[in-house]
């Protein structure tokens, strides 16, 4: 659906019952946001938590690399592509007992959420039939499932929500513009036909992206335009800092400033105050510091477990230990209340 752009208000509209009509964020409203003094813009963003969600509750999602590597599209940040010497071995489809005994140990380890994912430009009939196979096996254990296996085709979706998935992971990844720069072997447009069919499905949309690829602020702000204005906005959002990988083109890019990173959580809990905002693949990198400045902006979510897909993720033991030193509790995070236009909330940033 198209929805119209409009001039926000510098009043804050009052609250009513009815449903709000859905305005578009503009990208130079978020980079308003962005260019915003960090304490005020985390102030904020905290504030949107807290009107929004339990702020102490942080989920904790598993991943597990279910089929890795070998995959023919050319993603400059990604270890498993064909196209770049990363030393990462292509491998076949587990199978569900393997996942299984993955899911319950997660499962174990406090997780509540286990996202599979594929390395496939897009899985063919058969693999979805197998996939749907393993999402039945993580259903039964009371996991909620999430699985990321590329671009889906006709009735994809459709045979994943059947089998019991939860949410569907496909990230826009990065800004319009700059998209073109990162990758070569499929357009912007692929990725929202994708979440179309996710969404059609009746199955909850995961989609996010990765900042720290040598994209200005500007195109930060184009990215969470993309996400925030989508009808309606992903129910979770996975914000990544890139993880620099050997033999990948953007092993040598400069790292982000880490109160960048802070900041995009705040634009992305402040754009989207009903998702579930996931600090997702960096934080080993990070340092708890950040990662507490992540939370205070509205983080409720986290990749948890020692692996992400083929790099590295904190200890769980660390983890938990870092959940506890800042009193936070593990639990699913559901929003406290019904949206309310979330323009409201930005209605006294100034505009250049
Ligand atoms: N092949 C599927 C796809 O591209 O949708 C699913 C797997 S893919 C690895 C899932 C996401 O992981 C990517 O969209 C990207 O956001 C993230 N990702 C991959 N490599 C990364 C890296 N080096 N650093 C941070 N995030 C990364
Ligand atoms: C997402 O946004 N990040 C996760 C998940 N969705 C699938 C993947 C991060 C991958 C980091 C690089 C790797 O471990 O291979
Ligand atoms: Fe393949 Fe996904 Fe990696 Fe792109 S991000 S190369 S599609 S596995």
């Amino acid at each position: 659906m198209m929805i119209t752009e409009k001039v926000i208000s510098l009043q804050m509209p009052k609250r009513s019952s009815k449903p709000v009509e859905k305005q578009r964020w503009s990208v130079e409203q978020i980079q308003a946001l962005f260019d915003l003094p960090f304490s005020e813009l985390v102030h904020r963003a905290q504030s949107v938590h807290q009107e929004y969600f339990d702020p102490t509750l942080v989920e904790l999602a598993t991943l597990l690399s279910v089929k890795t590597g070998g995959c023919p599209e050319d993603c400059g940040y990604c270890p498993q592509s064909v196209h770049f010497d990363t030393g990462v071995d292509a491998s076949k489809l587990m199978d569900p007992d393997e996942v299984r005994e993955a899911a319950i140990k997660a499962r174990d380890a406090g997780a509540t959420r286990f996202c599979m994912g594929a390395a496939w430009r897009a899985p063919k009939d058969r693999d979805v039939e197998k996939v749907a196979e393993l999402v039945r096996t993580v259903k039964s254990l009371g996991l909620e499932a999430c699985a990321t296996l590329g671009m889906l085709g006709e009735g994809h979706a459709e045979a994943l929500q059947d089998a019991g998935l939860d949410y569907y992971n496909h990230n826009l990844d990065t800004d319009p513009e700059f998209y073109g720069e990162i990758i070569g072997t499929r357009v912007y447009q692929d990725r929202l036909d994708t979440l179309d069919r996710v969404r059609g499905a009746g199955i909850k949309v995961c989609s996010g992206g990765i900042v720290g690829m040598g994209e200005s602020r500007l195109q930060r702000s184009g990215l969470i335009a993309q996400l925030a204005n989508l009808t309606p906005y992903p129910e979770s959002v996975p914000i990544n800092n890139l993880v620099r990988v050997a033999g990948t083109p953007l092993v040598d890019v400069d790292p982000l400033d880490p109160f960048e990173f802070v900041r995009t959580i705040a634009v992305a809990r402040i754009t989207m105050p009903q998702a579930r905002i996931r600090l997702s693949a960096g934080r080993q990198q990070m340092g708890e510091a950040i990662q507490a400045l992540c939370f205070l902006a509205g983080a409720n979510s986290i990749f948890y477990g020692d692996k992400l897909l083929t790099t590295g993720n904190p200890d769980t033991e660390a983890d938990l230990s870092l959940l506890s030193r800042l009193g936070l509790k593990v639990g699913q995070p559901e929003p406290r209340k019904d949206d309310v236009n979330p323009m409201h909330l930005a209605a006294s940033v100034p505009l250049r």
